[in-house]
């Protein structure tokens, strides 16, 4: 249904109300945004957060061809959802890992003559791996690979390196940008609210930590992204505290690209009790950020974690990006339940994937300028 007919629907006048201002670009409401998540329907969501994309965007759906690397699953924290770190004193297990500097340049330079143009580094927060190592390695790879774009460590990593250097965040951010970083990914988030974070991740980085590191590196010149953990222990009302202290960071900086939900997978972890939410749930979610965060350019749905079916489906429901090739060997998805086991997609089959579902595939770069429109292209033989 178009959003003309639901407003002239006879719906529930309340959704009438939200439906009307998404049709004049007005800012709906924290209430608002709960009442969409407990009550509206899966098709008006849908209407409503197509209506926003294809406002914003048309039908273009942005890919970009990146690749991860992940230096160690050593951590010195112990979240419990998290099914991929070790603890310091679990090095031996057979699924600890620490990469050496020459490991990580040689992962480097294993993509010369490929035309990736983003490398995500992030990883456990290992004790031992410090700022300098962290400015050094980062600016090496960009003399390997000057053209690189690095968006590396979270908040969490991030909050961890600037008080064991005993520096500020601008000091810290401002070294890691002098030595070649371009951008933060947007995990460590998780959900804002104080309650649930004590229970899931209480020893990390608090949330006011998170938002001041994300508010600093935008003031460096460091766009970000941001995630939210949803579908465990948390209610409505948490995740739209959460999309909402990020709605506002955002009026402030600016600094935001995309807005990332990401769905908890129970495989392997301390809270493995949790089941997981459903295909239609995850479409809701997706929907409701798109018409909440109406300041946050991009909606990404990350394939490796909710799998390509649902990824297509997404991008009905408010989602333009869909991340990229990412060449992931590590195990940080598959040991948390997801259906990738070691996710990589090849350029055609993403822009198969998008094609179709009739949305228009295109590469971008790590902040949004267009590479390649791939509507038109046909693929010569296929990849390996
Ligand atoms: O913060 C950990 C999540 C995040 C589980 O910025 C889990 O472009 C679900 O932030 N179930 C890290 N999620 C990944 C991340 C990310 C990924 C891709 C792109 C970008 C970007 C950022 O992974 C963590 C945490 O929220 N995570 N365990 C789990 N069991
Ligand atoms: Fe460490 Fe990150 Fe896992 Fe938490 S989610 S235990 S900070 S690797």
């Amino acid at each position: 249904m178009t959003l003309e007919n639901i407003i002239q629907s006879n719906i529930a006048e309340e959704f009438k109300q939200i439906a009307k201002k998404v049709y004049n670009e007005e800012r709906i409401t924290e209430e608002e945004g709960i009442l969409l998540f407990e009550k509206a329907d899966l098709n008006y969501l849908g209407s409503l957060a197509n209506y926003i994309r294809e406002k914003k965007h048309g039908s273009t759906t942005y890919f970009n061809k990146n690749f991860h690397i992940e230096p160690t699953n050593i951590c010195v924290f112990d979240c419990k959802f998290c099914a991929y770190s070790k603890l310091l004193r679990e090095k031996t297990d057979y699924d600890a890992w620490e990469m050496n500097e020459e490991q990580i340049y040689d992962k480097i330079r294993s993509y010369d003559g490929q035309e990736v143009t983003e490398v995500h580094i992030v990883g456990g927060v290992h004790p031992k791996m410090g700022l300098q190592y962290f400015a050094n390695l980062i600016q090496n790879i960009k003399k390997i690979r000057p053209s690189l774009h690095v968006k590396a460590f979270t908040a969490v990593e991030l909050e961890y390196m600037c008080r064991k250097a005993k520096v500020s965040y601008q000091e810290g951010l401002q070294l890691l940008k002098d030595h070649g970083q371009d951008s933060l990914p947007g995990g460590g988030a998780e959900i804002f609210a104080e309650h649930i974070r004590e229970e899931i991740c209480k020893d990390k980085c608090n949330s006011d930590q998170w938002l001041e590191i994300h508010e600093t590196a935008h003031k460096v010149g460091m766009p970000s992204n941001a995630t939210m953990l949803y579908g465990h222990i948390e209610s409505y009302a948490d995740r739209v505290d959460h999309m909402n202290r990020l709605r506002n960071l955002q009026d402030k900086t600016g600094g935001f690209n995309t807005f990332i939900p990401l769905k908890y997978r129970n495989g392997n972890n301390q809270m493995s009790h949790i089941g997981e939410v459903s295909v239609l749930e995850d479409l809701r979610t997706y929907a409701v950020a798109r018409i909440f965060m109406d300041n946050f350019p991009h909606l990404k749905a990350y394939w490796p974690m909710i799998g390509r079916a649902t990824a297509q489906l997404t991008l009905n429901y408010g989602v333009n990006d869909i991340d990229g090739t990412i060449d992931d060997t590590t195990k940080i998805y598959s040991m948390a339940g997801a259906e990738e086991q070691s996710p990589n997609m090849t350029t055609e089959q993403l822009v198969n994937l998008i094609k179709q579902v009739n949305r228009r595939p295109v590469e971008r770069d790590s902040v949004y300028n267009v590479l390649k429109d791939y509507s038109e292209e046909v693929f010569e033989k296929a990849e390996a």
